[in-house]
């Protein structure tokens, strides 16, 4: 029975241990671009200039094999008739690669990948919605020809608010799932692992931003990470998620200003 005891009490410690490694602080997060430390621990990943880009990636690669909750808060702008060019959470297996700006939004020609696009600009060639959209793409590829998933048209977003953006995926449905403000608004199923990512399922994920002949402020903080299975662990010890710790402790470290 002791040896029981002791058993559950090493697992219980070694699993707290694992939790307390994942805790994300800014160090575990490579900024590329025009990309900066807020004073409200967020990443600035440009400004309302023109011709901006920049990018944040997790430094740890994750496995598509296991289940991942990413929340996320974006601000994607204060102008909506003339913000531009939106947001993309990326996923690509070799780390600190961006595509091109602009209406790429960090994310066109980046091969292999998956992305998350929240686009504000309308540009036809694209056959972009009018609206301020969502899709789920591959490849770098953006124009809405060979979506996954979408486009969906949001609300306009580019309200100078926060969203909260979560990111899953479900390895045994194959399901990638986008929630917006508690909605969910995108889902697409599909076998990333062997055919986006030719059976590799170790990918690094980040968040990119991109302006062009049009601007807005675009930023990301983080709500929570979670890399395992969010249902067992509430089952388990009742706390699925683990908490981020306050960027500001430790801004300075990389931050540009
Ligand atoms: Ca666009
Ligand atoms: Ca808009």
């Amino acid at each position: 029975m002791w040896a029981l005891k002791n058993f559950l009490l090493a697992v219980l410690l070694f699993s707290s241990y694992v939790l307390v490694a994942q805790r994300p602080t800014v160090e575990d997060f490579t900024m590329s671009g025009d990309t900066y430390l807020t004073e409200e621990e967020c990443f600035r990943l440009t400004e309302e200039i023109d011709y901006s880009s920049g990018s944040i990636w997790y430094k740890t690669p994750i496995s598509l094999l296991e289940p991942f909750s990413i929340r996320l808060s974006i601000m994607v702008g204060c102008q909506d008739a003339v913000g531009a060019d939106g947001m993309v959470f990326a996923m690509t297996p070799r780390a600190n690669r961006v595509g091109f700006r602009g209406e790429g939004i960090g994310f066109s020609g980046l091969v292999p990948s998956v992305g998350i696009e929240i686009d504000t600009w309308l540009n036809e060639h694209l056959n972009d919605p009018v609206e301020d959209h969502i899709a789920i793409m591959v490849n770098g590829r953006v124009g809405h020809w060979n979506d996954l998933a979408g486009p969906v048209v949001l609300p306009n977003i580019e309200d100078c608010n926060r969203h909260g953006f979560y990111v899953n995926w479900n390895p045994a449905s194959q399901t990638l799932s986008v929630q917006i403000d508690g909605n969910q608004v995108i889902a697409a199923s599909f076998d990333l692992v062997n055919k986006i990512f030719g059976g590799n399922p170790y990918v690094f994920w980040g968040v990119t931003a991109a302006t062009g002949r049009y601007n807005n402020i675009h930023e990301v903080c983080f709500d929570r990470l979670s890399f395992s299975d969010p249902e067992s662990k509430s089952r388990q010890n009742g706390s699925n998620y683990v908490e981020s710790t306050p960027l500001k402790n430790v801004q300075g470290s990389q931050g540009k200003k």
